[in-house]
């Protein structure tokens, strides 16, 4: 196949004043490899800080002398950031749009000195319930502009704020709680999503039930429906009474630069959720200068990234790096087919959307429906469009292009993590040549590499593991609460260099094609869950002796939920218990970790020592039982047929 016939060279036409072009990307990324120390301290001027750092950079992978520190003598403070240094010449600048689930409620727009001293405001009040330095509040709130005030909040006054997403149950509102020991939680009454309303003070009175949660003192619930909640004196509090007649200005508090700016849960191989820590001047810096580039910014460009705050693509995308940019950001709490499939197109004709960053999956629900709902609607004013939180496959890369951009908007297709707290590849849409389905070139100072299993280095046009062999301003510092966990995880595999969990080809021009998790973590619609932890719960129910869990491909999730469940003895194996189980996973998760089939496994196929060779469950998953390969070194192969034979046969 060859990769250029493929190629969508920049559009003519596209690059403004301050696009970065080709010639410019090839030196400045050479710069920022071969003098990272100039690079990124140039880079950091970007900021405001109270103290400007004298020190850049100061990392070891080496794991008997581990650090990654940077720009470690700095002080500075990320709402001072993300709203006071913009207030002399962009005051009146929108900062925030809302649209509501309901295209008929009004929206909001927010500007500068508006949201600016809301901040103050709810700074000021949280100040006043005893939250300071370095405590952890958490946040379960629907997309409203509270949820970007409250992260705004905690910032200024360096409490570190932990983002739960409002679509995860009870039980996970308690571990994360639990684990990073909250204070206080910021949570409103319902949300609203594509009609239906969410029950989140009731979530959050259940979770508070469970063992573990004691440390939080204070919830405060925003009215955001007006549907009825059980408020508990003294512990809940109205938003709008603690927040009204506090003072709209508030001194910020001074962060050193590796003061920890936010804990956000995701799920890995292994175990529970890990809380992955990000600080405050490398994240900041790294967040708003992807931002800025990746997307091509410019004053007057109105930008909407769909994520939801819950997850990182929220907190870099929506609140930190657009904010810090001073830039026109779009919030929206609904989703993309309510009340019809035309809405995210509506959206950017009301808006005037410029600039418009989405998920793969949301892309394939909507090829589904056709492309009437699109050519229906005008969307002239976009001139960019962006994807991230899995690999989107050509077609869909291509829908994209043609029928939503009308061939005039390039794709760029953002490959990141959670970890790695901003776009580590990318294109840069005026440098950078697009080829369907590949994220293409590294950032500025990202070194990506290829390695085999055994951790040789492959050059040229390859596949591999996917690592990075040095440090970015806006990595992860540690799991809370647990450092070496941290350095177990990701620094262990391939001595020297950062391990993302990615499988990924390079193809002979050198662009990078992620093909995928390579560990025990399924992407389903962009979300990550581990399979360990779907597992756990699957066998929390009663009837429940063992589960297997694997992902397997899904036509619009990219990944669904495929789960071998092996009874106990003497329990009946019937669809009503089927259904009870999907229900129960819902419950001890949340919704999106639902599994999408669930096959009875009267026996699973484990090694003599007892393992569970997912290989061969996920095989019979993805309906290839010609190419489970060699199963003599199982316990008993017979198992293997009996599941084969009874497997899910997609229609
Ligand atoms: C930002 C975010 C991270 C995992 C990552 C990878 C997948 C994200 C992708 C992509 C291919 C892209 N992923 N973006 N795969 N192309 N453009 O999604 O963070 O939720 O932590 O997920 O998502 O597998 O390892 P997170």
């Amino acid at each position: 196949m060859s990769n250029t016939a493929e190629l969508y060279p920049v559009p003519p036409g596209f690059a403004g004043p301050t696009t970065i072009g080709a010639s410019e990307y090839e030196r400045e990324y050479a710069r920022s490899v071969q003098d990272p120390d100039g690079f990124w301290g140039d880079a950091a001027k970007r900021l405001d800080w109270f103290k400007p750092p004298t020190k850049i950079r100061n990392v070891s992978y080496d794991l008997a002398d581990f650090r990654i520190r940077w720009f470690e003598d700095g002080e500075l403070n990320a709402s001072v950031n993300c709203l006071d240094r913009h207030l002399a010449t962009r005051g009146d600048k929108t900062a925030l749009i809302w649209e509501g689930d309901s295209p008929d409620t009004e929206a909001l727009r927010i500007s500068y000195r508006d949201l600016h001293a809301r901040v103050c405001r709810l700074a000021n009040a949280l100040r006043n319930l005893g939250v300071g330095k370095g405590d952890r509040v958490t946040i379960y709130l629907p997309m409203i502009v509270e949820a970007a005030v409250a992260m705004l909040a905690c910032a200024r006054i360096g409490a570190v704020h932990c983002v739960v997403f409002g679509g995860f149950s009870p039980n996970s509102i308690a571990d994360r709680v639990s684990d990073c020991g909250s204070k206080l939680i910021i949570t409103a009454d319902e949300g609203l999503r594509g009609g239906k309303r969410v029950a989140l003070k009731a979530n959050v009175d259940a979770a508070l039930k469970l063992p573990g949660t004691n440390t939080v003192e204070t919830v405060l619930v925003v009215r955001h429906t007006g549907g009825a909640v059980d408020m508990q004196m003294p512990r809940d509090r109205w938003y709008d009474a603690v927040v009204d007649g506090q003072p709209d200005t508030c001194e910020p508090e001074r962060m050193n630069a590796e003061d920890p700016l936010f804990i956000l849960y995701t799920s890995g191989s292994t175990g529970k959720p890990k809380g992955v820590l990000h600080t405050t001047g490398g994240y900041l810096l790294f967040a708003s200068y992807t931002h800025e580039a990746v997307f091509d910014l410019r004053d007057e460009d109105v930008y909407w990234c769909t994520a939801d705050v819950g997850w990182v693509t929220g907190h870099s995308y929506i609140v930190y790096g657009p904010l810090a940019n001073a830039a026109t950001s779009l919030i929206f709490e609904g989703v993309p087919n309510y009340p019809d499939v035309s809405r995210f197109w509506n959206v950017i004709d009301k808006h005037q959307v410029t600039i418009f960053y989405t998920a793969p999956t949301a892309i394939r629900a909507l090829m589904r429906e056709g492309e009437a709902a699109v050519k229906k609607t005008s969307r002239s004013s976009l001139r960019l469009l962006g994807s991230v939180g899995e690999p989107i496959n050509p077609e869909a890369w291509r829908w994209y292009y043609e029928v939503v951009g009308d061939s005039r908007c390039p794709i760029v297709d953002t490959w990141w993590q959670t970890e790695t707290g901003g776009i580590l590849i990318s294109p840069l849409p005026g440098a950078i040549a697009t080829k369907p389905g590949s994220a293409t070139l590294p950032f500025f100072g990202v070194q990506p590499a290829l390695v085999d299993a055994d951790g040789t280095v492959l050059e040229g046009a390859a596949a591999g593991n996917l690592v990075i062999t040095d440090s970015w301003p806006g990595q992860m510092r540690s799991v809370y609460g647990d450092h070496q966990r941290f350095i177990d995880t990701y620094f262990k595999a391939y001595p020297g260099s950062y391990f993302t969990g990615d499988g990924c080809r390079r193809d002979e021009d050198g662009y990078y094609w992620i093909t995928g998790r390579v560990d025990d973590v399924i992407n389903v619609s962009g979300h990550r869950i581990g399979t360990a932890e779907l597992e756990s719960a699957l066998v929390l129910h009663a009837k429940v002796a063992e589960a297997a869990v694997v992902g397997f491909p899904h036509d619009i999730k990219g990944q669904g939920i495929y789960a071998y469940v092996t009874l106990k003895s003497g329990e009946e194996y019937s669809e009503a218990l089927r259904t009870e189980l999907v229900a129960h996973v819902r419950r001890e998760i949340g919704p999106t970790a639902s599994p999408d089939h669930i096959q009875w496994a009267p026996g699973l196929p484990k090694t003599r020592s007892g393992k569970i060779m997912r290989r061969i469950l996920r095989k019979i998953a993805e309906n290839a039982p010609d190419q489970l390969g060699d199963t003599s070194t199982l316990a008993d192969p017979s198992v293997v047929d009996s599941l084969v034979k009874e497997r899910y046969i997609p229609n």
